[in-house]
């Protein structure tokens, strides 16, 4: 019997260099959702931010579609541990959609049609590092995977890329989303093992 455990005297290490401590890998795409898939008719969607002050900047989907599109392949990591290497994605850089928001404010809650909230840090959104995207592996986003458009920020565990997404909300202050407020971690880096509020 042996009597190291691969938990033993800290984090587990994971064998390989691109999955964070904790995760394993998995070739599925598993959908989690707190509540019903919500369908969305493409004439009715929109995308807003809103900023502190009031002002609003919104798309519709025909103009979403007229934004610059990017192709993106990214690692995501699920905090129920799984985490899925090489995502193809192609959507909008946040980058875009911010171009011409004038904001003082350094936080985000990022909302999504169903009442789902999830904040993260508006430094965490800019420089090539999300995207509203509405395309997976060349297909359309599946209604079950945030179809017709989720926000994917993948340096973050993937709670914080909302499905369904139909918003950015500009804050000047930090506050919790759904799944912070019951508990998990305000930020949420993957590599820093952050699942809960104390981690
Ligand atoms: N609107 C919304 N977005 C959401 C969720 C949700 O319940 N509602 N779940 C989050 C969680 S916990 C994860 S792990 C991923 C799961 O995305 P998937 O179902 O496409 O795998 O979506 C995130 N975005
Ligand atoms: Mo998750």
């Amino acid at each position: 019997m042996s009597i190291i455990s691969p938990g033993f005297g800290g984090r587990r290490r994971s064998s390989r260099p691109d999955l964070p401590p904790g995760q394993y890998l998995t070739e599925d795409f598993p959908v989690l959702s707190a509540g019903p898939t919500p369908r969305i008719p493409l004439d009715r969607w929109t995308f807003t931010i809103s900023d502190e002050t009031g002002g609003r900047t919104s798309w519709s989907w025909d103009e979403f579609q007229a934004l610059p599109q990017e192709d993106f392949t990214v690692d995501i990591h699920c905090v129920t541990k799984w985490s899925k290497l090489g995502t193809t994605w192609r959507g909008v850089s946040l980058d875009t959609l911010f171009e011409n928001v004038e904001s003082a404010a350094d936080f985000t809650m990022v909302h999504g049609y169903g009442g789902y909230t999830t904040n993260v840090p508006l430094e965490d959104l800019l420089d090539g590092k999300a995207w509203i995207a509405h395309t997976f592996e060349g297909e359309p986003l599946h209604p079950e995977h945030g179809g017709p458009a989720r926000l994917v920020v993948p340096h973050l565990y993937f709670w914080k890329s909302a499905k369904w997404v139909n918003g950015i909300q500009m804050l000047p202050q930090d506050e919790p989303g759904f799944w912070e407020e019951a508990g998990y971690h305000l930020y949420g880096d993957p590599w820093r093992e952050q699942r809960y509020q104390g981690d």
